[in-house]
């Protein structure tokens, strides 16, 4: 039987002066239009340059040819010099309750009222084209269009950070990113500059601690939290001033993936995180999280443990608990991801009346990089004109020309005062319903200097590491002793250890077992003496805060011709009416003829579809397909690596010798055994606690180090 036709090169001489390559090129006609240049003119020959003879020089009179080109060459703006990988989605923003008495925000003022909103989540280090499982720091930036104007809270999935000054952030960023005589690693903190800047700036600590956790490798943005990080002010029409700050709480809840699947998720989809949104907004299932907000006034600040302008400090929910407000929905992919996720400027000087400012040194030098910023990227002063920033709620100002102006002020006034009444004279100020500073009373010397408070390093660190579950804190130690073994210096290596010797002892000497070290270093001195008694909080623990169901969530059924069709579907009915998803994984993508001779399209072959991509397996081969599957490498890693990711199992009967020949124990609670049809709906019960963690072998013992000589230069913390 002939194949389907190709189709045919640009060979046809007769009509090749008009490049017509024979049926792929469609001309204009009936509903399609008509290409045409930027200017217009309609396009005839879209194959060609002009040139003298047909195999002859290019002629300069080829205007159409140079424009195209030209267009094409610039077709790129810088990249954002961190945060450059990010993804971006549309959708609204619903108050639960006026909050008049805490804030004069428009968006806060009605019940039920809904925003317009853009969120785009990212990494912080990688370049545009790194893979989104990178072990990093998440963006959570959030663009509200409220009725007086664009709120930005430009956040992270972390409530602390590195520093506490935003003069520091450079050598942060430097440090941290790609090293620059050789251009790499790509996307990582694993590498010498990295640990040797934190390792001699010790308020990284806390930060450290977040960032060795499973928090920087989310399953998904929609299964992250997002956190203003700093303190704010909240501001009501009497004046009265709150402090606040910002939290975002998924709906779906918390869930991270281990690091073993991360690193394999970077081969098998770079795009995980990005293609999950898409899918989710695209099957109706909206990512969702809730705004909470924790409040406080000046008597609770003066008497916290820490500086509440200390962006290295958190306040624990357990003290100021958290009231939710209103939820984020994201309900609309982005129609051209240039146009909107790439040039979308979010800016920490974006806020409304009714928001306001606190003394934060990194917030009030955020204030001045994010406008500079965007004029580097968007090329000019009028980046607020494009459709993705532009406020959605009335505006009018004096400000004009400039590159790409296509929004200038109409009439004859462009100035202020003037003396033209009514609408003749243009916007005027207006004292009631502008923006008004908070008039905090502000005194002192002119100085470089941080608060005292500032520099207790190690306490909130401490109190991070002890809420977390025994897996979890696991997970932190395998992660410092995966970044440390990448570090060349074993100086480095042992001033990290000297941190975390004040963070807990327990942890410096595993990770200083794991990593060979033979005498433990002196532990580096405190600036101030660490606080022991914080309580946990175990609100910082994502395992301790499980997911409310499965929902949203994806099993990946490994399947073969001749599997049981009764079961697929039951499987497929139970995941549905947990909000979850079925996909099929086959030998071929060509799909499979099941048990009852229907054929079922398959969404991944096998050797594009490993367990990785699911957080949830089912084995459900023939007994005939299992032979082949035993025999493919890809087949056996399926099993292997859903097993070694904690992940839930179920599997048929004949699923058994595949297991065999994976090498693995089809013998714990994790592994589910589906025979019949009823078995499926409690699989999917079992699921919902995510992973069967008692897989993971229990923390080992730290080893018995003694304590050595002090490492070179370990710093004052
Ligand atoms: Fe940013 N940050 N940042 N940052 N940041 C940028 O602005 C900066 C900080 C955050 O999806 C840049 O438009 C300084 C903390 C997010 O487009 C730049 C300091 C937090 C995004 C910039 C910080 C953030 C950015 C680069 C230290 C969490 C991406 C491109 C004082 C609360 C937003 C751009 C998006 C982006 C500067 C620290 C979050 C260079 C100087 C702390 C989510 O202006």
């Amino acid at each position: 039987m002939p194949g389907p036709r190709l189709p045919k090169p640009c060979q046809d001489k007769a009509r090749s002066h008009r490049g017509v390559g024979g049926e792929v090129h469609q001309t204009s006609g009936g509903d399609v239009p008509v290409l045409t240049t930027q200017q217009g003119t309609p396009v005839a020959d879209d194959q060609n340059i002009l040139r003298v003879g047909a195999r002859g020089p290019a002629l300069l009179e080829d205007g159409y040819f140079r424009e195209k080109i030209f267009h094409f060459d610039h077709e790129r703006i810088p990249e954002r010099v961190v945060h450059a990988r990010g993804f971006g989605a549309h959708g609204f923003f619903e108050t639960y309750e006026p909050l008049t008495d805490i804030t004069r925000a428009d968006i806060f003022a009605r019940k039920g009222e809904r925003t317009p909103a853009f969120a785009r989540f990212s990494t912080v280090l990688g370049n545009k084209g790194s893979a989104d499982l990178a072990r990093d720091v998440r963006g959570f930036a959030v663009k509200l269009y409220t009725q007086e104007g664009n709120w930005d809270i430009v956040g992270n999935n972390i409530p602390v950070f590195f520093i506490q000054d935003a003069i520091k952030f450079p050598d942060l960023i430097h440090a941290a990113k790609d090293e620059p005589d050789r251009g790499f690693p790509q996307a990582a903190t694993a590498h010498d500059n990295f640990w040797d800047f934190v390792s001699l700036t010790p308020e990284s600590t806390h930060m450290l601690m977040w960032a060795m956790s499973d928090r920087t490798i989310p399953r998904a943005p929609r299964f992250m939290e997002g956190f203003g990080v700093h303190t704010f002010r909240l501001v009501n029409a009497e004046g009265h001033s709150t402090f606040v700050k910002f939290h975002w709480k998924p709906k779906r809840g918390m869930q991270s993936v281990v690091w073993n699947e991360a690193v394999k998720l970077n081969g098998a989809d770079p795009d995980f995180h990005r293609r999950d949104m898409w899918a989710a907004i695209q099957a109706g299932d909206y990512p969702e999280w809730e705004l909470g907000l924790q409040l406080f006034d000046k008597a609770f600040a003066e008497s916290f443990d820490f500086d509440v302008l200390d962006a290295t400090k958190l306040i624990p929910e357990e003290l100021v608990p958290i009231r939710r407000v209103g939820r984020l929905v994201l309900d609309r992919v982005v129609d051209n991801f240039f146009a909107e996720t790439e040039q979308v400027a979010f800016m920490t000087q974006n806020i409304v009346p009714g928001v306001d400012f606190t003394n934060d040194p990194l917030l009030q030098g955020r204030n001045f990089s994010y406008l500079d910023t965007q004029l580097k990227r968007l090329g000019g002063p009028n980046f607020a004109q494009l459709p993705i920033n532009a406020p959605k709620c009335p505006f009018a100002h004096f400000q004009q020309d400039g590159h790409m102006a296509f929004r200038n002020p109409k009439g004859r006034v462009n100035y202020e005062p003037n003396s033209r009444g009514g609408a003749a004279g243009g916007p005027r100020e207006s004292p009631q319903r502008g923006f008004v500073t908070h008039p905090s009373e502000e005194a002192g010397e002119k100085l470089r200097a941080r608060p005292e408070l500032f520099a207790d390093h190690y306490s909130q660190a401490r109190q991070f590491y002890i809420s977390q579950t025994k897996v979890e804190q696991g997970h932190i130690r395998d992660a410092f002793t995966f970044e440390l073994g990448k570090v060349e210096s074993a100086d480095i290596r042992l001033r990290v250890i000297a941190h975390l010797l004040n963070v807990d002892a327990a942890l410096a000497a595993a990770v200083a077992g794991k990593l060979g070290i033979a005498k433990l270093p002196v532990m580096a001195e405190p600036a101030r003496a660490v606080r022991t008694n914080l309580l946990p909080s175990p609100a910082l623990s994502i395992l301790s805060n499980p997911p409310p169901d499965f929902g949203g969530r994806k099993v990946g059924a490994l399947v073969t011709d001749g599997s049981d069709a009764a079961l697929l579907k039951a499987l497929r009915a139970a995941l549905d009416a947990e909000g979850a998803m079925l996909e099929l994984v086959a030998p071929t993508i060509a799909g499979i003829v099941a048990s009852d001779g229907s054929r079922i399209r398959a969404d991944h072959a096998l050797v594009a579809g490993p367990s990785v991509l699911f957080d949830a397996v089912a084995i459900l081969p023939s007994a005939e397909g299992v032979v082949l599957l035993a025999a493919m490498t890809e087949a056996r890693d399926f099993v292997a690596d859903a097993f070694a990711h904690c992940k839930f199992i179920a599997h048929g009967e004949a699923a058994r010798a595949l297991f065999e020949k994976a090498g693995v124990p089809a013998a714990d609670d994790g592994v589910v055994a589906v025979r019949a049809t009823a078995d499926a709906a409690a699989f999917v019960a079992r699921c919902r606690a995510l992973r069967f963690w008692d897989r993971e072998a229990a923390l080992p013992l730290p080893a018995k180090i003694s304590p050595g000589p002090a490492p070179p230069r370990v710093p004052r913390g």
